[in-house]
């Protein structure tokens, strides 16, 4: 096992490994920037080291500097939480080249994964049912008109290069394609330096499921049940569960034993997530993440698995925890991301906490790294924490949500807390009857404003 863990992170992440560390009897370093010198990461960590200035590219994103940080400090692991460089396969390479273990997976299966053409023709090598679409990247108009023809209009180019919803056209007919090319392209070029597109079938309607997975590198591998992350705004998740309202037990186990198999055959290692689109019944992979995902809690509290910790484990050259035939899901989940921003604009509300009270009591988490007094600074993302809920069933995950939502106080700046304060009183939400469009037509309706 490691001696000690430098966290190439910050805010909740980094307290949430620092405490699995902890757990484990393993030392801890922070690093953190010169805007973070107060945050709660450095705070309850062994040790820390400033590693620049507020901006991510010269502190959090600042390879040499953490490489710094290690040498210093002697750490010999790297836990680089989600964001920042948790997906970035030239730092893990670096790191073992300086005798640093990076916890997570293989080089080879992150880089593979960050081309979404090469994670897509990985799946479909792997069994894994796919989005109808180009095999490969398309490189003429008339080869990517041709293709369309075939699976029939809309379709959808995507950037190769992409994530996170940037670069991606949709072409509801014939007439439309060559300019939804030509515009992915040119955003693909300017935001990733890379101008490879795809094609694939627009699926209109469909919910965000993904499945997790994890590890051991030498041919073993679990998944841990499903995400629903349908309820997001501007590709950005507000709301996930587990179970997913969509699926029943013998759709669970079909894609999760596939999954499962084609992560055996690639000898991967660590927590992956494998994510879908799933409309009518059937699932179509889109991507997969190769590293802790924010709403991990989630699958935390239906499996009782500890996923940091299973995470540095199989790091370290571990076991799995458990056999598939072991792994056992428990009632219901659901998280909610509470933001420092306006409910209804969503515009970032940084600024010094002046009240914090956070809900308590049987089945409720908060994962959080503010305090009372705390100034969340404007350089990075606006996420206050997340609240997390756990019931026996779906009925009573939502009772206590919104009993929770009524407990927690965040005094002195602007929260997401009142959306989450309307989604549960939502008819479709209680329905569990939505889709990766219906956060937005709700806002669009004027759902906060009713
Ligand atoms: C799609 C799609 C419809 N059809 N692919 C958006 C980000 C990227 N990760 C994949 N995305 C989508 N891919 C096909 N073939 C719709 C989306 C999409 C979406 C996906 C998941 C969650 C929210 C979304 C919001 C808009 C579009």
């Amino acid at each position: 096992m490691f001696d000690k863990i430098l966290i190439a992170n910050r805010g909740e992440i980094a307290l949430r490994v620092l405490r699995a560390c902890q757990e484990l009897g393993i030392a801890t370093v922070a690093v953190h920037s010169t805007a973070d010198a107060d945050a709660m990461h450095v705070r309850l960590a062994d040790e820390s080291v400033c590693i620049g200035p507020p901006p991510a590219k010269d502190s959090y994103l600042n390879i040499p500097a953490l490489l710094a940080a290690c040498e210093i400090t002697g750490a010999d692991a790297v836990h680089p939480g989600y964001g920042f460089l948790s997906e970035n396969a030239r730092f893990a390479e670096i790191l073992a080249d300086h005798n640093v273990h990076f916890i997570g997976p293989k080089a080879e299966h992150i880089r593979r994964m960050g081309d979404k053409i090469e994670a897509k023709r990985t799946a479909k090598a792997l069994g894994i049912p796919c989005v109808p679409g180009s095999d490969g990247g398309v490189t003429s108009d008339e080869e990517a008109l041709k293709i369309a023809r075939g699976i029939g209009y809309p379709v959808l180019v995507k950037a190769a290069a992409g994530g996170g919803g940037r670069g991606m056209k949709v072409a509801q007919h014939e007439d439309e394609l060559t300019t939804a090319l030509a515009t992915a392209r040119s955003e693909a070029k300017a935001a990733f330096g890379d101008d490879a597109v795809y094609l694939e079938k627009y699926l209109q309607r469909p919910r965000h499921i993904e499945i997790q997975v994890l590890g051991d590198g030498k041919g073993n591998a679990i998944h841990l049940g499903e995400r629903d992350c349908s309820l997001q705004r501007r590709h950005q998740k507000v709301l996930e569960e587990s179970p997913s309202p969509a699926l029943n037990v013998s759709g669970r186990n079909t894609i999760g034993d596939i999954v499962t198999q084609a992560m055996r055959e690639l000898q991967y290692l660590g927590l992956g997530t494998v994510e879908f689109l799933y409309e009518d019944g059937q699932f179509y992979f889109i991507e997969m993440n190769t590293r802790i995902q924010v709403e991990h809690p989630v699958t935390e509290m239906i499996t009782g698995l500890d996923l940091v910790l299973e995470q540095i484990r199989v790091a370290a050259g571990g076991d799995l925890p458990l056999t598939q035939a072991e792994v056992e899901f428990r009632g219901h989940a659901i998280e909610c991301r509470v933001n420092a921003e306006n409910p209804s604009t969503f515009l970032p509300s940084p600024g010094r906490i002046t009240s914090y009270h956070p809900p308590g009591g049987l089945g409720v988490r908060v994962d959080s790294a503010v305090y009372q007094g705390y100034t969340i600074p404007p350089f990075y993302d606006s996420m206050v924490g997340k609240l997390i809920v756990h019931g026996k069933t779906r009925t009573e995950c939502l009772m206590r949500l919104k009993r929770a939502l009524d407990e927690f106080v965040v005094d002195g700046i602007e929260t997401t807390l009142p959306l989450f304060q309307k989604l549960v009183r939502n008819q479709d939400i209680i329905d569990g009857n939505y889709h990766i469009h219906w956060l937005e037509h709700f806002l669009a309706d004027g759902g906060m404003s009713r």
